[in-house]
């Protein structure tokens, strides 16, 4: 049968080397992935406006994982949209974004200085930022997979962008750039409850959330309360966030692939975690499901009983679960 695409290999900014699968144009080859909808990724050439212009290469050799090469942060989010779009596909059977075999668009060096990444289902595309001082890129794995989730959600449950359900839609995004992450199982940027740890976005080296205790960034919640929708929803995330790695991981301190984590309950309970999978899927067929634009934290624990309930059973330790995580960030029937 016949191979669909060209096999190039790339080097990333922050996900060094990777295998990268491209289009021959010529004596060219394009950034552009006819394996995966004809996912591509662009360089907006630092402007804020305009088509920017598909990354090339005359020997399908990508980038040199230094941010002097312009190609190095393509590579990544190239890169990132290929396993976002793998562990879709293998983990659930999903074919894209919308689930029609389409690829999205990524944009790589837009403006100067933009600390940002963001999604939009206007171009169906991802747009990058290359950070402080241009030397920041906002182009890490989980970053990608954040991005990309956000199209996920728009063609999904639809969370509407504020108030609790826009907390949900943000930690769905935080919660699904994690699981990609762990899932490519990078060489560079292995698999953490971290977000935008690759990215040092403070200058301090630290990440810019933490899901076993999201409070550590002294702004998330990390347990729901009377108002909880007020905060920007990059906050609220915090109790979904708070939730999910009590799903999956349980209570109390761990350490998984050299980073530690304590995650504390809000009632002082001990949860017992289901693992990362079980906890993901139950997430996916909730907000695939069950959630739709107005879902709350309270509807969300009813949406992931629901899918436990479908997935496992109501007598299920994973059922049992769901309810136990849902207590410990504070969010009851
Ligand atoms: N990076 C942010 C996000 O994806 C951009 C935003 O606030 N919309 O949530
Ligand atoms: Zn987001
Ligand atoms: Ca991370």
């Amino acid at each position: 049968s016949a191979t669909i695409g060209d096999a190039g290999t790339g080097t990333g900014y922050y996900d060094g080397p990777v295998a990268l699968t491209t289009t021959k144009s010529g004596a060219s080859y394009q950034l552009k992935d006819p394996s995966r909808g004809n996912q591509s990724t662009v360089d907006m050439n630092n402007a804020t406006t305009g088509a920017g212009t598909l990354f090339t290469d005359p020997d399908n050799k990508w980038g040199d994982g230094t941010v002097a090469n312009r190609q190095s942060t393509g590579v990544d989010v190239q890169y990132g949209a290929a396993m976002t779009w793998d562990f879709y596909k293998t983990t659930y059977g999903r074919n894209g974004i919308k689930d029609n075999g389409k690829g999205a668009m990524s944009k790589a060096h837009y403006g100067r200085n933009y600390v940002n990444a963001f999604w939009n289902d206007g171009c169906f595309c991802m747009t990058y930022g290359d950070g402080a001082q241009n030397k920041h890129p906002l182009t890490a794995l989980d970053v990608a997979g954040h991005e990309m989730s956000h199209g996920v959600t728009s063609a999904t449950a639809k969370l509407r962008y504020s108030g609790e359900s826009g907390g949900l839609n943000e930690a769905n995004s935080d919660i699904f750039g994690t699981m990609v992450e762990f899932y490519a199982k990078n060489s560079k940027d292995v698999g953490d409850y971290l977000i935008g740890e690759k990215v040092d976005i403070f200058g301090t080296g630290k990440p810019l959330r933490y899901m076993d205790d999201p409070k550590k960034d002294g702004q998330s919640l990390s347990c729901w309360k009377v108002g909880a929708g007020n905060s920007d929803v990059h906050y609220s995330s915090g109790i979904g966030n708070h939730f999910f790695y009590l799903l999956s991981e349980g209570s109390g301190a761990k350490t998984i692939n050299g980073v530690s984590y304590n995650s504390p309950t809000c009632d002082g309970s001990k949860v017992t975690g289901i693992g990362r999978d079980a906890a993901a899927k139950i997430w996916y067929t909730a907000l695939t499901k069950y959630m739709t634009a107005t879902t709350t934290y309270k509807d969300a624990r009813a949406a992931t009983l629901k899918a436990a309930t479908d997935l496992y059973g109501a007598t299920s330790a994973q059922y049992k679960a769901v309810d136990a995580s849902w207590k410990g960030v504070a969010v009851t029937a």
